[in-house]
């Protein structure tokens, strides 16, 4: 099954608003097939690990196990059902870790296979299987994208210096952040983090997707020659609408920031997109820690100091720690917010 998470992981950012999923067909344990779902409206994992499968190993697929770790869609979508591939390949096992939460599948597509006689072992790995598949899991069981805050603070706990743009943190954090983004469906800032910093919000160290820039400019304070109003990319304005020819920026008057943050979120899901990135400032990153609207935290930690400053947002009492890891000179802190309080 950590084979099948892995396989999947191979997904990242190609496959959003679906799940990250990954197959892998094991006969006498020898794996004969693997494959997973490598872009959103193409093949499924599971059409992906039997087409893997080389003529040589093919009479093998009937005393075959599958693992898969999502639920065999039931449903015909964008691509014909999974369970009916497996029932006409005569697989007579599927290990999965998932059920599928999309109200076309949840749970149909285990009971026809049982129904049919295939043996099915389900729950395996269930935990690490929802971690994969967060921003997924998200968007389908509450309409709502996965939100994530991300920061990065010096070690006497300053965003940056007031009124000025301030590197925190080193040049292998950004690259990892240019992956995060690519990972992600839409990226956010506030007003002054886009006067001060005229951010890109692009992904040019990484490879992958660009995502959607979300930016509030209710004021309409940002300067017109600004990278987040060049129309380079898609782009959601939470401000007056600007002059000018505009194809792939949308405008959203709204004068009031926290009134924008739940209509801005209802607007990403009905839209598709599962995750929001919210980098910064200082301002929009409380009034998501306020309202209770995030569900991970990515904390980039420096080792220098600042002296003075911007000070970063304190961590939530609701915060759990997930894991923390060390890049250059700079540790990542990965916290959930825990669902009991
Ligand atoms: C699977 N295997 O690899 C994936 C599944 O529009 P479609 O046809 O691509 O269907 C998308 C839905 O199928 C998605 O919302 C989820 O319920 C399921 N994803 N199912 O059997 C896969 N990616
Ligand atoms: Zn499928």
């Amino acid at each position: 099954m950590r084979r099948c998470f892995d396989l999947a992981r191979l997904g990242a950012g190609q496959v959003s608003p679906n799940p990250m999923v990954g197959a892998v067909l094991v006969h006498n344990g020898r794996i004969i097939g693997e494959g997973w779902h490598q872009k959103y409206g193409e093949a499924h994992a599971e059409v992906n690990c039997l087409r893997s499968v080389a003529p040589e190993n093919r009479a093998f697929i009937p005393h075959s196990t599958l693992y898969c770790s999502l639920e065999p869609c039931f449903h015909h979508g964008k691509t014909p059902p999974c369970v009916d591939l497996i029932l006409q390949h005569k697989i007579p096992a599927l290990v999965v870790a998932n059920t599928d939460p999309n109200p076309l599948v949840s749970g149909k597509g285990l009971e026809k296979l049982k129904a049919a006689g295939v043996n099915v072992k389900s729950a395996v790995l269930e935990e690490e299987g929802l971690w994969l598949n967060r921003f997924f899991f998200s968007w389908i069981t509450r309409k709502k994208p996965y939100v994530i805050l991300k920061w990065a603070q010096s070690l006497d706990g300053f965003l940056g210096k007031t009124g000025e743009r301030t590197p925190v943190s080193e040049a292998a954090s950004i690259r990892l952040v240019h992956k995060w983004r690519s990972e992600t469906d839409a990226i956010l800032v506030g007003t002054n983090t886009a006067v001060i910093d005229n951010p890109r919000l692009d992904t040019r160290f990484y490879f992958g997707k660009k995502p959607l820039r979300v930016v509030f400019d209710t004021h309409g304070k940002i300067p017109s020659n600004y990278h987040l109003l060049d129309d380079s990319v898609e782009t959601w304005v939470y401000g007056p609408k600007r002059l000018g020819i505009f194809i792939k920026t949308q405008f959203f008057p709204q004068e009031n920031q926290s009134v924008a943050i739940p209509s801005m979120l209802d607007n990403l899901a009905k839209n598709n997109h599962a995750t929001l990135m919210v980098e910064g400032g200082a301002r929009v990153l409380q009034q998501f820690l306020d309202g209770n609207e995030w569900d991970e935290i990515r904390l980039l930690q420096n080792n220098r100091r600042l002296g003075s400053g911007i000070p970063a947002p304190s961590l939530p009492a609701n915060a759990i720690p997930v894991t923390s890891f060390g890049i250059g000179n700079d540790r990542v802190e990965i916290f959930r917010r825990s669902t009991t309080c």
